[in-house]
């Protein structure tokens, strides 16, 4: 990483919140400050610097990187997840609270459906500043906190420094497992020692997962084939839960759980399917403001910063903080169902 300790200019067709909100003034204000870990606002932003095409275009080093930086996080946080810095952010990962029936039980447009969490251990910094050591610490209290897990949801770890190359490009494209972060990770820091560390939990099935050390310390994933959302939120609430016990994950009243991205913070969750739309495809004016509408986020197929392929879509729920598990599961609900209702007037 290149890290500049200069105030760079944001150029005029840069549109990241990091640029609408990071004024001359504020970056000296913050520039010699660190967290208690040594994070700086240089390494926070270098993201956002390098990739000037950057949506948002800053990270954090640990849970006091918010604090400390809070004068441009703030305002980042209240334009991405119109939450204000008083707020207090509430969870509810109970199944029983979300109605959704399948949208699509004759399985026209839903291919699959997908629910992750991250979570980050308390007291160690994030991927974007963690050491060797602590990294290889997180691995080993996750995957002992896995490796418990029983019944539907008992599975294996897969480190990635001994998976073949096939078996890894395998599982990439099946979804199930995460590949090396892009540009703007890479600028984050969430590259270094790749692949060190990381892995990949599943069980037979692979309807549940589990990633060790991406942008995160840990996501938790729910998936399967279709459109029983409610099948599969209930599978990653009870995951959460069992995981919960074994491990203190960081998190405060305010920003709820802490992530590397402020803008996974709050329930850290992401409700996706993949839908195949292929009338509402040829109109994606229309498609884009329906998903503003009902906030939602669409993907392409391979995950964000990919292209979608011919009429599938990711289609997910936008608001994480601020909202709790259901509401957001329930977001992305209410607004496949209208997608649907659309696609077939067409
Ligand atoms: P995130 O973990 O933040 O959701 P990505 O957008 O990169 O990150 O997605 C991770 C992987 O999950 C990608 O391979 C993506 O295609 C896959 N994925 C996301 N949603 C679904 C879904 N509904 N069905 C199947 N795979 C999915
Ligand atoms: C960006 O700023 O565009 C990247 N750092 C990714 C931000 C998080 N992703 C998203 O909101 N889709």
């Amino acid at each position: 990483m290149n890290i500049s300790d200069q105030y760079s200019d944001f150029s005029q067709d840069c549109h990241s919140l990091v640029s609408k909100y990071l004024t001359k003034v504020l970056f000296e204000h913050l520039k010699d400050k660190r967290t208690n870990n040594g994070f700086s606002l240089q390494q926070a932003i270098n993201s956002g610097v390098v990739n000037p095409d950057s949506g948002i275009g800053i990270y954090a080093g640990d849970e006091a990187s918010y604090a400390t930086f809070a004068p441009l996080f703030d305002p980042i946080i209240e334009d991405y997840h119109g939450y204000g810095k008083d707020r207090l952010h509430i969870s509810n990962l109970n199944p029983e609270d979300l109605n959704a029936a399948n949208p699509d039980p004759e399985g026209h447009y839903i291919i699959s459906t997908r629910i992750r969490v991250a979570r980050n251990l308390h007291g160690l910094p994030l991927g974007t500043t963690i050491s060797t050591e602590h990294r290889k610490l997180v691995e080993q209290r996750v995957v002992s906190a896995l490796e418990k897990l029983v019944g539907d949801l008992a599975g294996r770890y897969y480190p990635l420094k001994t998976m073949s190359e096939a078996d890894r490009a395998r599982l990439i494209s099946d979804h199930i497992l995460f590949k090396a972060g892009d540009r703007f990770l890479q600028a984050a820091g969430l590259n270094r020692d790749w692949p060190e560390s990381r892995g990949i939990f599943h069980n037979n099935d692979r309807t549940f997962s589990a990633w060790v050390n991406e942008e995160d310390h840990l996501r938790v994933i729910s998936m399967q084939i279709g459109g029983d959302i409610k099948q599969v939120f209930t599978r990653l609430s009870a995951a959460v839960a069992e995981i919960g016990r074994e491990l203190e994950f960081s998190r405060n009243h305010h920003l709820g759980y802490i992530t590397s991205c402020p803008t996974n913070l709050g329930t850290a969750m992401r409700a996706s399917v993949h839908i195949n739309l292929p009338k509402l495809a040829t109109d994606m004016a229309q498609l884009t403001s329906i998903a503003d509408e009902y906030h939602l986020q669409v993907r392409g197929m391979h995950g964000e910063h990919t292209a979608s392929e011919g009429s599938i879509f990711d289609v997910s729920n936008r608001r994480r903080l601020g909202v709790t598990e259901v509401e957001c599961v329930q977001d992305m609900y209410d607004g496949i169902v209208v997608l649907i209702k659309i696609e077939q007037t067409l």
